[in-house]
């Protein structure tokens, strides 16, 4: 079915007067948040070649037409209930999954549903003032795709807090737009959250590996015994798919330009490729060292007993969740290496306090999986350089290698040499300044591209790569 609603949904909204007095009192708060927060500059006059959640049909799911930001209908969507569902993990396995939220549980599943919505918003701010230096109209329509869609799941998360938190669920939904990235005194709750987006490889590292959180945590949200909540989120990944796309190819077509620019006559050295106007590896690898850890770092602690709880209780499972043995996962262990005194020890965790270490490996296979697909792209031009995948310890900031020297190879090293050697691993202020060099002006023209990126290979819905994404009105 088809929503034309003023809040198009799938959720017999307008049965639910209630509820929907609750939302359409929290609507025109949000539009004033959007309008604040949301993309600087293309709110107005620009019309933008957007796809639209219409329902949840796999064939029809979504609608593609030119909107007005502002006016972009922003739905409510659940992913089709399963006939009979049973909570298929932790201490209630095989019992009927929650259609309510156990009196119990309230405060741990309201807190995941916060923590979870207070992302949405977060990446919007972080992203809105890329679309005054962007590499092409499709990227900027990419980038506004995005924007529009990470809106949609703060709403994913506000119409939970409504239908199921009554008045505390109501105060979190303003709180939701209260917060904003980066402010000293009300900052977004999660580190990788409030940390500056300046520019597009910024953006596109963001897209591939913070969103990439987002799906691994939206997957073992799907998991969870409360049934809204898994259905809310299961829908939530079918965009997601698209929010990873944009990341992954945004990275591989710098590539492809780096490449075809190192080849080029001239150019024998790496480093004179920031001559021709491009981007360099060293520096590509040193933003996939910041976004890849500061991601790993979004999946909490190697050891924790909010994990174990969480799980025992069936309120987030695992990612695939069928796909392991033992659901209730009471009698096994988890090896994890630690710093003990300077001295490497091997600690046996009960697997329940493991979780967020079992959610880390999935999503770092993930990452292994989509830097080989990259690295592709530099073996067919020729190339001998790679990029690498960091390991889990460099760069932390949570858990149990916080704070600690450790190279990206996962050698600890002296303060000292780590501090001295820092620029070679990290993006430096001197890579932010190039990165504002290379963009200063904007593409806005159908079909043209920044020279330090490729075209993609084909256009949005079937569209030609020329076509006008964004538009100004006339
Ligand atoms: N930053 O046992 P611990 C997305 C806190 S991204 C700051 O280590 P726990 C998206 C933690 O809250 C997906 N604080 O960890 C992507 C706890 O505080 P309290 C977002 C952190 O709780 C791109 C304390 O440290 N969804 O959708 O097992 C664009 C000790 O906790 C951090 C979710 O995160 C951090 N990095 O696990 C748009 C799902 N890490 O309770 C959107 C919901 C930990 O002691 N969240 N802390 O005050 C969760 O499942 C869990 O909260 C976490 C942490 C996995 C984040
Ligand atoms: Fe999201
Ligand atoms: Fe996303």
């Amino acid at each position: 079915m088809i929503s034309h609603e003023r809040i198009p949904n799938n959720v017999d909204l307008s049965s639910n007067k209630r509820l929907q007095r609750a939302l359409e009192h929290w609507q025109p708060r949000y539009i004033e948040w959007w309008h604040d927060m949301g993309p600087q500059g293309f709110q107005h006059y620009h019309q933008v070649y957007l796809r639209t959640a219409v329902s949840v049909e796999p064939d029809g799911w979504c609608h593609y037409d030119y909107v007005r930001m502002p006016e972009y209908r922003w739905g409510i969507f659940l992913a089709p209930p399963v006939r009979d569902r049973k909570i298929g993990f932790g201490d209630f396995f095989g019992e009927p999954a929650w259609q309510e939220v156990p009196g119990e549980f309230r405060n741990p599943l309201k807190r995941l549903i916060v923590l979870q919505g207070d992302t949405e918003p977060a990446s919007v701010e972080q992203q809105r003032q890329l679309g005054h230096s962007c590499p092409s109209l499709y990227d900027l329509r990419n980038l506004f795709q995005v924007n529009v869609e990470e809106g949609r799941h703060l709403w994913a998360m506000v119409y939970l807090l409504h239908t199921y938190f009554g008045r505390d669920g109501r105060d979190e939904a303003e709180e939701m737009l209260e917060r904003s990235s980066g402010h000293d005194d009300k900052p977004r709750m999660l580190e990788a959250f409030n940390e500056p987006i300046d520019n597009w490889l910024d953006f596109f590292m963001f897209a591939m590996f913070t969103d990439r959180d987002g799906k691994s945590q939206l997957m073992s949200l799907a998991e969870s015994a409360l049934d809204p909540l898994s259905r809310t989120t299961r829908f939530m990944l079918t965009e997601e798919a698209h929010h990873l796309f944009v990341g992954e190819t945004g990275v591989a077509r710098i590539l492809q330009r780096t490449a075809e620019l190192m080849k080029s006559p001239g150019s024998g050295l790496s480093g004179d490729v920031r001559r021709l106007g491009g981007i360099d590896l060293p520096l590509i690898q040193r933003h996939l060292n910041f976004w890849f850890s500061a991601s790993v770092d979004l999946h909490g602690s190697e050891i924790s007993t909010n994990a174990a709880t969480y799980f025992a209780n069936g309120l987030k499972g695992r990612a695939r969740e069928d796909t392991f043995e033992d659901h209730r996962a009471l009698h096994q262990t988890y090896e994890v290496s630690a710093l003990d005194d300077g001295e490497w020890v091997t600690r046996k965790v009960p697997m329940r306090n493991a979780m967020n270490e079992v959610l880390r490996d999935w999503y770092i296979g993930d990452c292994e999986a989509g830097i080989t697909r990259w690295n592709k792209i530099l073996e067919r031009a020729g190339l001998s350089d790679r990029l690498y995948v960091p390991s889990r310890r460099f760069n932390r900031k949570i858990g149990i290698y916080a704070g600690l020297p450790f190279d990206p190879w996962g050698q600890l090293l002296r303060p000292e040499e780590f501090e001295r050697r820092r620029h070679e691993w990290l993006p430096t202020d001197a890579d932010k300044a190039f990165l504002k060099s290379l963009t200063v002006t904007p593409v806005y023209e159908a079909g043209q591209f920044a020279n330090w990126i490729a075209p993609p290979q084909r256009g949005i819905n079937r569209q030609p790569v020329d076509f006008e994404y964004v538009r100004r009105d006339e």
